[in-house]
C-alpha cells in the first residue's frame, strides 16, 4: 500500500475538541439486564429479514460489562471528549414513571470512568432506542410523547448535570423517522409518509420541550442537537430526478433543524404537516440552544418515484469513489455542508460524527490495515481545515466511531470503528487508523 498520509497540525483554534462518538445500542448488549425495558429495536432485530445476518443487540461490544477496557481505549488514543448516549429503556423501563437505579448507576460509572481518564463526556438523550412500552402507545406518533420525553430529560439532567456540561437532545432525527417510519428500514419498520411526518413533528416538539426543561434542571449545561445532513443529489440530469432530490433534501436536511433553529416548516412539507400542527407549537419547538452537532458522511442519492414520499433512495453511482460499503467519497461536499450549515443556523458546529465503513476481517498478522480509511480521514479533516479558515465556527471533531458496533439494519458486518471487534471473543484490535488518528491528536497539541 501506499503510505498513508502523515498526520500534520491544522490550523484550527487552539481550543478545537478531538474526540469519539457511539450510541447504546450499538454497543452496550446487556438487553435484559439490571431491569432494562426492551426498546424497539430489540423486537424489531427479532422480525426475520430486518437486521442483516439476523444480527441483534443482545450482547453488541458487550460495551456494559467492558466500558472501563473501552474508555482505557479513547484515552490511548487521546481523546479530549466522548459522545455517548444514555439508553432510555435502561433508565425508564416503561419509558416513564418509575425510574430503575441500577440502570442509572451504569452511567455513573461510565461518566465517572469517562472523567477520571480526563476525557469530557458529552451525554445525547436519544439514539434511536425508543422504550417499547412506549411505542405501544402509538410511539412518536403520539404526540404525549413529548411531555414523557421532557420528564425523561429532566430525570438525567438531574442525576447527572453535576457532571455533565454538554447534552443533546437527539442523534439524527431525520433518520429515525424518515428510516423509522416512512420507509421501513429502522425500527419501528412503519413505512407511511403520514406516520413520517407525525413523528417528525412531534420529534420537534419533545426537543422544545427538552430543552425548555433542560434549562431548569441542568442551569449552565450547553444544550444542543445532532442533524445529519448530506448534499441530496438526482441520480440522473432528468428533470423528475432533480424534483425528487428536492424533496429528499426537505425531508432529510431541512425539517428539523429548520423548526428547532429557525422556527419554520420546509415549504415543500407544510401541506403534509398541517393536520399536527397546533396554535403555539412553532414557538414550543424554537428553543434557542447553545451548539449543533453535524453528522456527515456524503452526498445521498434520489430518484423519481410515483409513491406517496415523492422520492426514492438511490446507491450512489459506482463511477466515483466509494467507501467500503459503497457511500460516496467527497470532501468538498463536507466542507460545502460545514460552511453552509454554519452559515443557515449562525451556531457553534461540532462535527458529532464523520467516519468511514468496510467489511473488514483480522489479516494474517492478526490486525487490520485501513489505508481507505485513513485516506478518508486525511481528506476530510483538510476539508474541514479549509471550512474554518473560509469562517465557519467549527470546535470539534467526533469521529464515528471508536468501536466496530451493530451499525443498525446492515449489522455486524459494516464496520466503522478505528478498533476491531471480533464479535467472538469480544477482543479488541486498534486498526492501523487508530495508531494515526492518535498521532493527528497528538499533532495539533504541538
Ligand atoms: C448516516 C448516514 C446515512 C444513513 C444513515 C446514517 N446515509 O448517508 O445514508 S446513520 C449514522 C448514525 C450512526 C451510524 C452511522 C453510520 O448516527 O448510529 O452508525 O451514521 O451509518
Amino acid at each position: 500500500m501506499p503510505g498513508s498520509p502523515v498526520p500534520s497540525k491544522l490550523t484550527l483554534p487552539a481550543s478545537f475538541k478531538w474526540g469519539v462518538s457511539t450510541a447504546a445500542y450499538q454497543i452496550e448488549g446487556a438487553v435484559a439486564e439490571d431491569g432494562r425495558g426492551p426498546s424497539i429495536w430489540d423486537l424489531f432485530g427479532r422480525q426475520a429479514g430486518r437486521i442483516a445476518n439476523g444480527d441483534t443487540g443482545d450482547v453488541a461490544c458487550d460495551h456494559y460489562h467492558r466500558y472501563k477496557e473501552d474508555v482505557a481505549l479513547m484515552r490511548r488514543l487521546g481523546a479530549q471528549v466522548y459522545r455517548f448516549s444514555v439508553a432510555w429503556p435502561r433508565v425508564l423501563p416503561q419509558g416513564r414513571g418509575q425510574a430503575n437505579s441500577l440502570g442509572l448507576d451504569f452511567y455513573d460509572r461510565l461518566i465517572d470512568e469517562v472523567l477520571r481518564s480526563g476525557i469530557e463526556p458529552w451525554l445525547c438523550l436519544y439514539h434511536w432506542d425508543l422504550p417499547q412500552a412506549l411505542d405501544d402507545l402509538g410511539g412518536w406518533q403520539n404526540r404525549d410523547i413529548a411531555l414523557w420525553f421532557a420528564d425523561y430529560a429532566a430525570l438525567i439532567a438531574r442525576r447527572y448535570g453535576d457532571r455533565v456540561r454538554h447534552f443533546a437532545t437527539f442523534n439524527e432525527p431525520n433518520v429515525c423517522t424518515l428510516f423509522g417510519y416512512g420507509m421501513g428500514w429502522n425500527a419501528p419498520g412503519i413505512a407511511n409518509r403520514r406516520s413520517f411526518l407525525q413523528a417528525a413533528h412531534h420529534v420537534n416538539l419533545a426537543h422544545g420541550e427538552a430543552v425548555r426543561t433542560l434549562r431548569t434542571t441542568a442551569p449552565g449545561a450547553l444544550l444542543g442537537a445532532i442533524y445529519n445532513r448530506q448534499a441530496c443529489l438526482p441520480i440522473s440530469s432528468a428533470p423528475q430526478d432533480a424534483v425528487a432530490a428536492g424533496i429528499l433534501d426537505a425531508c432529510w436536511n431541512r425539517l428539523y433543524a429548520d423548526p428547532q433553529c429557525l422556527a419554520e416548516y420546509p415549504p415543500e412539507l407544510a401541506e403534509g404537516l398541517q393536520e399536527f400542527v397546533q396554535p403555539g407549537d412553532m414557538a414550543r419547538i424554537a428553543q434557542p440552544i447553545d451548539w449543533l452537532g453535524l453528522n456527515h458522511y456524503c452526498p445521498i442519492y434520489a430518484r423519481a418515484d410515483p409513491g406517496p414520499l415523492g422520492f426514492a433512495w438511490a446507491d450512489a453511482p459506482t463511477d466515483v469513489p466509494l467507501t467500503g460499503v459503497g457511500w460516496r467519497i467527497d470532501p468538498e461536499a463536507f466542507r460545502n455542508e460545514i460552511i453552509g450549515t454554519h452559515r443557515r443556523y449562525k451556531l457553534p458546529v461540532y462535527i458529532t460524527e464523520n467516519g468511514y465503513g468496510a467489511h473488514e476481517t483480522l489479516d494474517a498478522a492478526g490486525g487490520v490495515n485501513d489505508p481507505g480509511r485513513i485516506a478518508y480521514f486525511a481528506t476530510y479533516l483538510k476539508a474541514l481545515e479549509e471550512a474554518a479558515a473560509s469562517g465557519a465556527d467549527v470546535r470539534g471533531y467526533f469521529l464515528w466511531s471508536i468501536l466496530d458496533n451493530l451499525e443498525w439494519g446492515a449489522g455486524f458486518a459494516s464496520r466503522f470503528g478505528i478498533v476491531y471487534v471480533d464479535y467472538a471473543t469480544q477482543k479488541r484490535v486498534p486498526k492501523a487508523s487508530f495508531d494515526w488518528f492518535a498521532e493527528l491528536i497528538r499533532a495539533q497539541q504541538k
